[in-house]
């Protein structure tokens, strides 16, 4: 008895402690932070959505324990201009050469910046990036396979990385932790070519369809690594040569074990999924569990990672203290360049909602994506915020979060809307911009998206999915159709004008 007393005397003083250095400092406790950014995944991929034929229940547990965001965007319709926004706080349409990047790019975030994780780290902050991470990695000649690359994550502002270099379905098909690919045989050197063949004899998708377990539908015909034709060429590194169907179990794997060491100091763990993309190759214990075909499969893989994510919190008592952000880098997709069934196997599944487009296009399902929020506790559960929010704010508003100073120069476009994303407000955004694969923007302002004019293609034939180009410009009304079918450009000329006006005036800035 006597000791269970003084242990309760000796918890008051530590809080006590606690709380005056504080009281003392001004400091407000820093909860931990985890993005869960997942990659492809549709507005109504999981079931919380609302259109989805397949149940999420990890993911729907982590909605109805936290806010859903209706109207929350990525930066861009595909994966490295998001990811550029997400982590400088700046839109990547500013700044040339943030398109898909190549598996053998140069990093694109310049060395100086000051990022999302270098901002937290002044802060205190431990932080990581684990999945993938198409940003570039080396310097302008490129990455040093073979010997420590860098610059890369280290070097903007992340204590610990380890990624898949760009993205499943490009070359090199090895791990890189923190500098350096994972088991790499120094006799057996990795060469990397974007421009041709390194090796003419080296079987490819093309030449050798026979070696596939899984073929393309367009592009993706070079190099074969694992039964899975790829984007690019690749010799040697057989021994770092990775297994698909272990992207989920490797990459949670590093998490527990990077949330495990610093489970006693606040850290940010940018975890950023394989799936949805393809190639699409489910663990042998999802194949065939979903109906759908291997999309469905790697969404059902999707959902056991979250939950995982969320267990190993609640085992270290992190849960309450811990904001778990969940995203995607941009929309739906459905056949992204492999035959993996996931056009016949659709069904009546709603990957984009009641959205138009997907991936790659001007129409809302591009950008419009799964948003949630969690922070137990502090977060009333099971709401949703139908605020106008964008990924390129995360900046502004996790610094305001870790009581860090933005300069004006850092993080242009970041605002901080904390309040929304704590669900302490509904507040839009005044403004969002979205951004097509071809560079198409559109402008968003309470009910009003205006797309401006482009010549680019109106379909990708490819995947299917209607672009949201045309010649002229295009204003639709969201409140009455979200589904973006009635032009109404030359219904409301003035608002036409003045929408053009305030986006080249963003564009200017
Ligand atoms: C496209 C690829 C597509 C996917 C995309 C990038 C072809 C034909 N298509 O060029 O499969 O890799 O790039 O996706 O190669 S993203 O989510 O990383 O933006
Ligand atoms: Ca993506």
């Amino acid at each position: 008895m006597r000791i269970i007393i003084s242990r309760f005397f000796m918890l008051l003083i530590v809080s006590a402690s606690f709380t005056s250095v504080h009281a003392q400092t001004g400091q407000k406790p820093k909860p931990n932070i985890v993005l869960i950014y997942t990659d492809d995944l549709g507005y109504g991929d999981i079931s919380s959505y609302g259109t989805s034929a397949i149940a999420t229940p990890n993911i729907d547990r982590l909605a109805a324990t936290g806010v859903k965001f209706t109207n929350a965007h990525a930066t861009s319709a595909t994966c490295t201009p998001s990811r550029f926004s997400l982590l400088t706080g700046k839109y990547a349409w500013r700044k040339a050469g943030t398109g898909i990047a190549p598996g053998d790019a140069s990093l694109i975030i310049p060395v100086n910046t000051t990022t999302l994780p270098g901002m937290l780290q002044k802060a205190g902050y431990n932080t990581a990036v684990i999945g993938k991470w198409h940003l570039g990695l080396g310097d302008e000649k490129g990455a040093d396979w073979n010997g420590k690359i860098t610059p890369g994550p280290i070097e903007i502002g992340f204590n610990y990385s380890f990624l898949i270099p760009a993205t499943g379905d490009r070359v090199p098909c090895v791990f890189v932790e923190n500098h350096h690919v994972v088991n790499l045989d120094k006799n057996d050197p990795i060469k990397v070519s974007y421009t041709g063949p390194l090796d003419p004899n080296a079987p490819t998708g093309k030449k050798n369809p026979e070696l596939l377990k899984m073929h393309p539908s367009h592009g993706h015909d070079m190099t074969i690594v694992n039964g899975i034709s790829r984007i690019g060429y690749m010799t040697g590194g057989k021994s770092a040569l990775w297994k698909d169907e272990d992207f989920a179990d490797v990459l949670v794997k590093k998490a527990k074990a990077y949330i495990t060491k610093n489970k006693s100091n606040p850290f940010f763990l940018y975890f950023s999924t394989h799936d949805i993309h393809v190639p699409r190759v489910a663990h042998e214990r999802f194949v065939g569990k979903s109906g759908m075909g291997p999309r469905g499969d790697v969404l059902l893989q999707l959902d056991w990672t979250v939950g995982q994510i969320e267990e190993i919190l609640a085992k270290y008592g992190l849960s309450d203290n811990t904001l778990i952000i969940f995203t995607s880098d941009n929309g739906q997709v459905i056949d992204d360049g492999y035959k993996d069934e996931a056009v016949e196997k659709l069904g009546n599944h709603k990957p984009g909602g009641i959205y138009r487009g997907g991936k790659y296009s001007a129409f809302e399902a591009g950008t419009r994506v799964p948003f949630i929020v969690k922070w137990n506790g502090k977060i009333k559960g099971g709401v949703s915020n139908d605020a106008l929010f964008s990924q390129v704010d995360l900046y502004a508003s996790l610094a305001a979060l870790a009581d860090v100073p933005v300069e004006a120069s850092q993080a242009p476009d970041s605002k901080n809307h904390l309040p929304v994303l704590l669900n302490q407000s509904n507040q839009s955004r005044e403004f969002l911009v979205e951004q097509s694969i071809n560079s198409t923007l559109s402008l968003l302002i309470g009910k009003w998206k205006y797309i401006e004019p482009s010549k680019g293609p109106q379909i990708n034939k490819d995947t299917n999915t209607e672009l949201g180009n045309l010649p002229e410009p295009q204003l639709y009304n969201l409140a009455d159709d979200p589904g973006e079918i009635k032009n109404l450009a030359t219904v409301y000329p003035d608002r036409v004008k003045e929408m053009k006006q305030k986006l080249d005036l963003i564009k200017q800035q």
